[in-house]
């Protein structure tokens, strides 16, 4: 017995040697993406884990259930609230209902480029954003890039807003959004994002609008082969953490998830435009018909009424007003 135990002991240290980073650190936050492994947003966690890991000894890191293993977006939502989920990197657009202060990043040709919302997200309107999640059991801790979204579509090429005329196209589940398709003379379904692509192929809905990225992973660029430039929304992703998982933190550990949240964003950004490049070459190769000279102009009129019923409240129009005046 001896003899075996002498052996295998070697082996045994061989294999903690080996065995996944995860496993020596103390605490595991456990994070929702909707996206792929390899998606820049779920590249930025597992980054920001890997810095977080390294600055608190291996106190704290953080695994990424991505591909919605943990569910949908609204669900996961949810379960972040209650702290059956640690962290949650999600668009802003499934919160417009739930916090006002996200409607406004949320506005459709709110920002003149993703130059523009970088200015208006790493400054004060950015941290006023985040710090309204903390009366919804949410922390906010960074924004992420989620590029430009247009729509796309399974029957025609849309050359002018007149061409999405009675068309149905699915949006994420936010009201804002929903009266956005309206107001172009379309009809909105909201539905969860891993419905979309059946939805498309089964004629639920005609189509759905998003960014290069997300048209290329999610295969909806299979069933939608039209895609249109009109880019009517530039919404940044963002990263939350449970109140309850915060609260069950030191105030050293706190100040490095936030440091670490902060500090994975360039490494993002660089991430989402070579992977916006390469999705969007991919689709030309793919043969998607893509439209890209387009009168902005009727599209972003289109949207008076819609300003006109989601900014109401003084704090929003000045923030509105604020982002207007950023260069
Ligand atoms: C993507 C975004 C996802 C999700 C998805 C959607 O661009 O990264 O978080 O919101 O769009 O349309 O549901």
């Amino acid at each position: 017995m001896k003899r075996l135990a002498a052996l295998l002991a070697p082996a045994a240290l061989a294999t903690l040697a080996l065995a996944p980073a995860a496993l020596a650190c103390d605490r595991t936050l456990r994070s929702s993406d909707t996206h792929p492994e390899g998606y820049p947003t779920v590249a930025a966690v597992q980054y920001m884990g890997k810095l977080l890991e390294e600055r608190t000894g291996g106190a704290l890191c953080i695994e990424v259930f991505h591909s919605a293993q943990l569910g949908e977006e609204k669900d996961t939502i949810e379960q972040t609230q209650f702290g059956v989920i640690d962290m949650n990197r999600v668009s802003l657009g499934p919160f417009n209902n739930m916090i006002p202060e996200t409607q406004v990043p949320s506005l459709p040709y709110i920002f003149r480029s993703v130059e523009h919302m970088h200015h208006v997200m790493d400054g004060p309107i950015g941290d006023e954003i985040l710090a309204a999640f903390a009366d919804h059991d949410l922390i906010g801790l960074a924004f992420y890039d989620a590029g430009a979204r247009s729509f796309y579509n399974s029957q025609h090429p849309i050359q002018a807003m007149s061409d999405l005329k009675g068309m149905k196209f699915r949006v994420m589940q936010s009201d804002l959004f929903v009266d956005m398709v309206d107001a172009l003379g379309a009809n909105a379904t909201p539905m969860p994002y891993g419905e979309v692509y059946s939805s498309i192929q089964t004629g639920v809905i005609d189509g759905a609008e998003n960014n290069w990225p997300s048209y290329d992973s999610s295969g909806h660029f299979e069933v939608a082969r039209h895609y249109t430039l009109d880019q009517h929304l530039i919404v940044p992703e963002v990263l939350v953490i449970s109140k309850k998982t915060w609260d069950g933190l030191s105030a050293e550990e706190q100040e490095a998830v936030r440091a670490a949240a902060k500090d994975s964003v360039p490494h993002m950004r660089e991430l989402w435009a070579a992977r916006e490049a390469e999705s969007e070459a991919k689709m030309r190769e793919a043969g998607v018909e893509i439209v890209t000279e387009i009168d902005k102009t009727p599209f972003i009129e289109a949207m008076v009424p819609v300003y006109e019923k989601y900014v109401t409240s003084d704090k929003l129009k000045d923030m509105v007003t604020r982002i207007q005046a950023t260069e």
